[in-house]
């Protein structure tokens, strides 16, 4: 099959070892990961998404690009390498770990002063303004569901939720070692599938105010070249 020419860069971002690499892994290969390795660096990995354009019965495949950054801290200062033309987030957190929770507000804020030409202050400066100004869709997933009693369960997913709403995003809780959990046709799978539609939407449907399609990327050029090596992708910056 041919590759699609069209594609979208999508930023999974989150605390080192919350499970972005489990994630990705299910996502683009619809299987568990059998081991992971901490990521230096960053990993691109490719899910082809059927795309129905809104009203019609035209469909298209787009590739769509997870970009699964490293997390350590101790790599903290070249994350931003990686953040120019991205068209979406996927923000994860550990469920049974609230401080990766708090956190995404903080990666959040990384990435909107990378795209606002600001260096990093490494303050939690997320702010829900720009954020819906920017409009970049963003996705929350909890991980590690399996961990969590019963007895927990209503309250760690009302949290969840409601770090989803401070980002103002959709939110899925699952288990990345269990396919079943993002298996076609269920409600996890569903919103994953919303949320690669929105990104597409936005990067190559959306009109600006003269009614130019696609202009998001007409202001920001693909200027970026790309090495691949096994573990590591480097961009060079525009
Ligand atoms: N039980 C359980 N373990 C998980 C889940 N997701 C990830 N893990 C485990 O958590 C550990 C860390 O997962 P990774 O996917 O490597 O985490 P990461 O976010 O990519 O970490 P960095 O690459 O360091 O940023 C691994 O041992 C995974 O097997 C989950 O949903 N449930
Ligand atoms: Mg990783």
């Amino acid at each position: 099959m041919a590759v699609p020419v069209e594609k979208v860069k999508v930023l999974v971002l989150g605390d080192s070892g919350v499970g972005k690499s489990s994630l990705v892994h299910l996502i683009c290969q619809g299987e568990a990961m059998g081991n992971s390795a901490w990521t230096i660096g960053c990993n691109v990995d490719v899910k082809l998404h059927d795309y129905r354009e809104e009203g019609t019965p035209h469909e298209k495949t787009f590739c769509v690009e997870l970009w699964d950054v490293g997390g350590s801290i101790n790599h903290s200062l070249s994350h931003s390498v990686f953040f120019n033309s991205a068209h979406g987030l996927v923000l994860v957190h550990d469920l049974t770990n609230r401080k990766s929770q708090e956190n995404l507000r903080r990666w959040l804020g990384e990435v909107l002063s990378r795209d606002a030409g600001k260096k990093y202050s490494g303050e939690p400066d997320y702010d829900e303004e720009v954020f819906s100004e920017n409009q970049l869709p963003a996705l929350v997933i909890g991980t590690k569901m399996d961990r969590i009693p019963d007895s927990n369960l209503e309250e760690v997913l009302s949290r969840s939720s409601s770090v989803a709403g401070q980002c103002r995003a959709d939110f899925i809780n699952l288990d990345c070692m269990q396919n079943k959990h993002l298996a076609a046709g269920t409600t996890n799978a569903v919103k994953l599938s919303r949320f690669f539609d929105k990104v597409i939407e936005r990067r190559y449907y959306t009109q600006d105010s003269r009614g130019r399609l696609g202009s998001q990327e007409r202001r920001r050029p693909p200027s970026m070249t790309r090495t691949f090596s096994p573990t590591f992708v480097q961009e060079k910056i525009d």
